[in-house]
């Protein structure tokens, strides 16, 4: 018998809509992570995990996991999963796809009065997007054993420090050294492309080979503040005249990098910003986060140095200083596990679908449980390739064919 069977559509339907009205009244289609309304979702989260029949508990790093024991001893934990936060006006389904794809397998197996031999744990990641403490995947991190002290000790604007912020959110900060768990035997992760392949290529599933590293780099130049109407364009400090050619240099170059064919190369400014930010007033200090995406790890490292490089250039010739060239994270390309890819080709086989080899450009939780296990993932569309927007769309079809090809794949796992 197989439980993709038993996969409800409208079940998941009307979960993914439900979750995805759960949103910041002040700022819609947003829920950040370590936010009210963040833990109003995983409120609703627990709720239908525990319908579902699995038992709740929030590990060490801060992740809501919903638990089902299976009926061999000793066999080891299937999971999967992915994250609720979404990043500020993001779309419905990047993330809380991956994780209600993952509770409707565990009731389809329930429905089919199916006991698999492992453990199954159906996962809520924390704070899977950059954060306000500029840093990602913070749940998955900490799973993995890869959250640093340091980056523990990082502080939000506000001036909470991450360590604190986990511990509001039910983890335990201070228990995050203690040895790595080793019972995890595969990890699945179902997530919407966010890219065009799959909808340009007319296909309703990929197989996802790789994960491309993230680099995020901290730029500040420090200038100094004068008025905007008496002081000549000579005598100026301008910070932003520093952050603007740092920009155009980033454009310019990651183009360049992501036509030489040495694989895939994306950098973005998504972070830009200078103070004191008024009309009248010449730019004292600018701030810019620069996020760089790379299948090649070459290509990264020689990227950074001529970024630095030339940020020192661009500060000097403004008359200002390169106050930070400082590295908020840096997650080498991830190479899924060949075996859990073979078996979400077959279970798409089984169930008629047609698929591909796919590689993931964007950053996702499988990359850190990869250090714990096998993993790998599981892509649908999305329309025109548009995600991080609430123009985002994946359709029930395509949402249904997710949870039936991961239940499907998670249950011939477990025969494995
Ligand atoms: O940024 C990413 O790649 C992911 O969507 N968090
Ligand atoms: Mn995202
Ligand atoms: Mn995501
Ligand atoms: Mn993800």
């Amino acid at each position: 018998m197989n439980a993709a069977e038993f996969v409800q559509p409208d079940r998941l339907w009307s979960d993914l809509m439900t979750l995805a009205d759960i949103t910041d009244p002040e700022r819609p289609h947003t829920r950040r992570s370590f936010s009210d309304r963040f833990l109003d979702g995983r409120r609703w989260l627990e709720q239908r995990f525990t319908e579902a029949g699995l038992t709740c508990h929030l590990d060490d790093a801060g992740n809501l996991i919903g638990r089902r024991l299976g009926s061999a001893d000793g066999a080891g934990t299937i999971m999967s999963g992915s994250h609720s936060d979404t990043v500020p006006d993001g779309g419905r389904f990047d993330g809380i796809l991956g994780v209600l794809c993952a509770l409707e397998a565990a009731r389809a197996f329930r429905d089919a009065g199916l006991v698999l031999r492992h453990d199954l744990e159906i996962v809520d990641f924390l704070a899977e997007e950059p954060s306000d403490f500029g840093l990602s995947c913070i749940g998955s991190r900490g799973m993995a054993g890869a959250l640093t002290t340091d980056q523990r000790a990082l502080a939000a604007p506000g001036g909470e420090t991450l360590a604190l912020a986990l511990a509001r959110m039910g983890g335990r900060p201070e228990r995050l050294d203690t040895p790595r768990r080793t019972d995890l035997r595969a990890f699945l992760e179902v997530h919407i492309e966010q890219g065009i392949v799959l909808e340009q290529d007319g296909l309703p599933i990929g197989a996802v080979t790789a994960i491309a590293g993230v680099t995020r780099v901290e730029i500040l130049f420090e200038g100094r503040a004068d008025h905007a109407g008496t002081t000549p364009m000579d005598r100026r400090q301008d910070a932003a005249v520093a952050a603007a050619g740092v920009i155009t240099f980033v454009s310019r170059r990651a183009t360049e990098l992501a036509r030489s064919g040495q694989g895939h190369m994306t950098a973005t400014c998504g972070i830009v910003g200078v103070s004191p930010n008024a009309s009248n007033v010449v730019p004292r200090s600018a701030r810019i986060v620069v996020d760089i995406r790379v299948s090649e790890r070459a290509v990264v490292e020689a990227f950074l140095k001529e970024l630095e490089t030339t940020s020192l250039r661009l500060a000097s010739e403004a008359h200002v200083r390169l106050e930070r060239f400082r590295c908020l994270s840096d997650t080498k390309p991830v190479t899924c596990d060949a075996t859990l890819i073979r078996m979400i080709e077959q279970a798409a086989g089984q169930l008629g679908l047609k698929h591909r080899q796919i590689v993931s450009s964007a950053g996702h939780d499988a990359a850190f449980v990869a250090q714990l296990c096998p993993a790998a993932m599981v892509f649908v569309p999305c329309r025109d390739g548009r995600s991080h927007d609430p123009e985002e769309w994946c359709s029930p079809e395509d949402a249904a064919n997710a949870a039936r090809i991961l239940t499907q794949a998670l249950q011939d796992i477990d025969r494995d």
